[in-house]
């Protein structure tokens, strides 16, 4: 009989990153589940530190659903606005906006700022936990520069507004399979694979 492959619940309540998490670890022999209903798990309060937040959701989801449990913090970094909106970015101009919204309040932010300062980066730290409370953290980062209007169709949250750097392209005119390779959220899991393996008896 073929071996159960070990179970990995992806403790978040963003789609786009879920996609994105399942098509990054699709082949790597995990059986990849979403969180239950919300209210099934409660996730503290966020602050102003990925790594904290992060780790906070890992341990929040392992401890509640007894399995192991792998979160992602993460936030658009703009140098003209002191690294702002960072770890605050799901929350950015409010609460209650749609991604589009938000779009539009951070190019009004920066409506006066010339394309030789828009230089920016989106930052991700993903979290591995097990319900003992163990946890490991790796971290991605993806440079660029925010555009004038949005482009694209493909992706969420900012990728209309992100242009990549040394490139003409921004994060939704890639597609998926080249942002995945690419991303932040990437580069964080590819770091995070090799010890994610270990801790799942995979390697
Ligand atoms: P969870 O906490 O449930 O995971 P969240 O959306 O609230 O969901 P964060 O607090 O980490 O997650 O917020 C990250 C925000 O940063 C996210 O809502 C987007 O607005 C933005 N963001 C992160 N990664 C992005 C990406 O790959 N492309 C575009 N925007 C991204």
């Amino acid at each position: 009989m073929p071996k159960a492959r070990p179970a990995l619940v992806i403790a978040t309540t963003n789609p786009g990153k879920v996609s994105e998490i399942e098509a990054i670890l699709g082949d790597c022999g995990v059986d990849l589940r979403p969180l239950p209903d919300e209210p099934l798990v409660r996730f503290p309060e966020e602050g102003d530190d990925y790594a904290r937040n992060a780790e906070a959701k890992a341990l929040a989801a392992a401890r509640q659903l007894g399995v192991p449990a792998l979160a992602d913090d993460s936030g658009l970094e703009v140098d003209a606005l002191g690294g702002r909106p960072g770890p605050f970015s799901a929350r950015y101009g409010g609460p209650g906006l749609e991604d589009a919204a938000r779009v539009e309040a951070l190019l009004a932010e920066l409506s006066e700022v010339p394309a030789a300062r828009r230089g920016a980066r989106f930052v991700c730290v993903v979290a591995l936990a097990d319900p003992d409370g163990t946890c490991v953290l790796a971290t991605g980062v993806c440079e660029g520069a925010i555009l004038k209007a949005p482009r694209g169709e493909s992706g969420f949250g900012y990728d209309p507004i992100f242009q990549l750097e040394g490139r003409s392209e921004c994060l939704a005119e890639i597609g998926a399979a080249e942002k995945n390779r690419l991303s932040h959220r990437a580069l964080a899991l590819g770091q995070l694979l090799p010890e994610l393996r270990r801790r799942l008896g995979l390697a």
